[in-house]
């Protein structure tokens, strides 16, 4: 996680799977939606690589 994965939530807020908005990369929990819980995760995750492999 790093600047990179936090742009994306940013970019794609409040997007849903299935609109223009979404981005998988910005998904990092894969529950179809960016929001609150992606961002979170960049936060705990902050430097980390992902354990899913990433974008
Ligand atoms: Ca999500």
């Amino acid at each position: 996680m790093n600047i990179v994965d936090a742009s994306l939530v940013g970019l794609h807020w409040n997007a849903r799977r299935g609109t223009a908005g979404y981005h998988h990369g910005a998904d990092l929990n894969n529950d179809d939606r960016v929001n609150i819980l992606d961002a979170a995760l960049v936060g705990l995750n902050w430097n980390r690589v992902a354990s899913s492999g990433g974008v």
